[in-house]
């Protein structure tokens, strides 16, 4: 009985590094991708001209002639407003390509812009070289266009396209895999695995989307809404592009095997492609920091649609709305009233450095004057997996302790809006984790009244 003791112990501490090892992790490249946080979308191609959402596929390529296009333009006000990566449909559902692929007419070489010598891929992706952005392409596997399409003919066709974005624009950051699949041939197999493989040798680097992976997931709807809870590990079993279950999606799985987190894309107006009679209805500065919120600052990432007009240039309004958005959000993440405070581990912006608290531990912070704030920011330290279940901030109101916020799910970012409260005592409590938390960041703010 001793003997068989003696054996337990000394084999539970084996057994828990064993449990600890297979906790899903990130890989390097979907932390990369996460500490973007802003992503943008371009939503532009034969629809942009026809004022329609889902081409059919019978569009005249002619169609398409941005006067004006100008990438430099378009990325340096998406840089300016502070997005990481620049996302373009080469390819839409009606199957017009953006660049002059060999392998259908059906393509900006048989359109009026430039006499058919414009490349829009290429000039994009020149752009972002230029200032910084990484480039992403979107490329429909439902193809309304393509004759082969609906055969095994087809899923040649695709990786033929594939093949020429990965390898005639430079590095590629993020490839974009849609489910969406309509009426014609709807019993297409689509060969995925084959794509991603194609993804994996050809940009090792690169992000894979789609609804459930392999590296980033759809948020599950396209509101701009992360889970309240959000984990960003799921599994994946039996769950296929275009079929899975969009609350699953949304908050994630606490008990996933794999490490794929929630990107959420959303459009800057009601549509994804630019139509002239929604100039009017471009979201304000204050709802795209609304959706930061629900998106960052639950756990994802967040893609936002910005569509290119008629001229191939950003509209007005939607480039004074991006702008103003990140001057709201620096304003308010500029200064974290926590610097200065005994735990320098918390606000050295470096994930790698942390604090941790087991369940129903606290760290109680004691600032030297009193602050006043309404926003709090937390991060786990990701690359160890992503761990807090339940936690809550209690505030010292010079006798006693009060509630403050309590909330789920932390993971790379949680931000929590409150009413201005003034206090010199901070008390962050996790009340329920799947083990220890790292806890990375932690910032107090004040949002000013706009
Ligand atoms: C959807 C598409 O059908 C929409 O047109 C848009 O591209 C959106 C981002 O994904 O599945």
């Amino acid at each position: 009985m001793v003997k068989g003791l003696v054996i337990l112990f000394l084999l539970l501490p084996f057994s828990f590094i064993a449990e600890k090892e297979k906790d899903p992790k990130p890989s390097a490249r979907q932390v990369e991708w996460q500490a973007m946080e802003t992503t943008a979308f371009l939503h532009f191609s034969i629809n942009t001209f026809t004022d329609r959402e889902w081409g059919d596929g019978t569009e005249d390529p002619k169609l398409f002639n941005p006067v004006h296009f100008n990438a430099d333009s378009i990325v340096a006000a998406l840089k300016d407003a502070g997005f990481k990566m620049a996302i373009i449909t080469a390819k839409h559902h009606d199957g017009f390509c953006l660049w002059p692929s060999k392998f259908t007419k059906h393509s900006v070489a048989s359109s009026a812009w430039k006499n058919g010598k414009g490349d829009v891929i290429r000039d994009l992706s020149e752009a972002c070289k230029k200032y910084g952005l990484k480039l992403g392409i979107y490329l429909s596997p439902w193809d309304r266009h393509e004759s082969s399409y609906g055969t095994p003919a087809y899923n040649e066709f695709y990786k033929n396209q594939l093949k020429e974005l990965l390898t005639g624009y430079g590095d590629i950051s993020e490839v974009w895999f849609d489910g969406a699949k309509g009426e014609n041939a709807k019993d297409m197999q689509y060969d995925f695995a084959g794509y991603w493989k194609i993804v994996r040798e050809l940009q090792p680097k690169a992000v894979i989307f789609s609804d459930v992976g392999p590296d980033v997931r759809w948020v599950g709807n396209e509101a701009g809404n992360a889970g309240e809870t959000c984990w960003s590990t799921i599994n994946t079993n039996g769950m296929a592009p275009g079929k899975a279950n969009e609350n699953y999606l949304n908050t994630g799985d606490p008990d996933g095997r794999q490490w794929i987190p929630a990107e959420t894309d959303v459009s800057i107006r009601p549509g994804w492609f630019y139509h002239p009679s929604e100039d009017s209805l471009v979201k304000s500065p204050q709802q795209l920091v609304d959706l930061y919120y629900r998106s960052v600052g639950r756990n994802s990432l967040l893609l936002l649609n910005i569509p290119p007009n008629r001229e191939g240039l950003l509209s007005k309004a939607d480039m004074a709305s991006i702008r103003e958005f990140r001057r709201r959000l620096d304003a308010t993440f500029r200064n974290n009233l926590l610097e200065g405070s005994t735990f320098t581990k918390l606000t050295d912006r470096d994930l790698n450095t942390f604090h941790v608290l087991n369940p129903n531990e606290s760290m109680v912070i004691r600032l030297k004057k009193e602050i006043s704030f309404n926003r709090i920011m937390l991060q786990e330290n990701i690359a160890e997996g992503q761990r807090n279940e339940a936690a809550q901030v209690d505030i010292w109101d010079g006798k006693d302790w009060k509630l403050l916020t309590s909330f789920t799910t932390i993971g790379y970012k949680r931000l929590l809006r409150f009413a201005t409260v003034q206090t010199r005592m901070i008390r962050l409590t996790v009340v329920k984790a799947k083990r220890q938390v790292q806890v990375a960041e932690m910032g107090c703010y004040l949002e000013e009244d706009k």
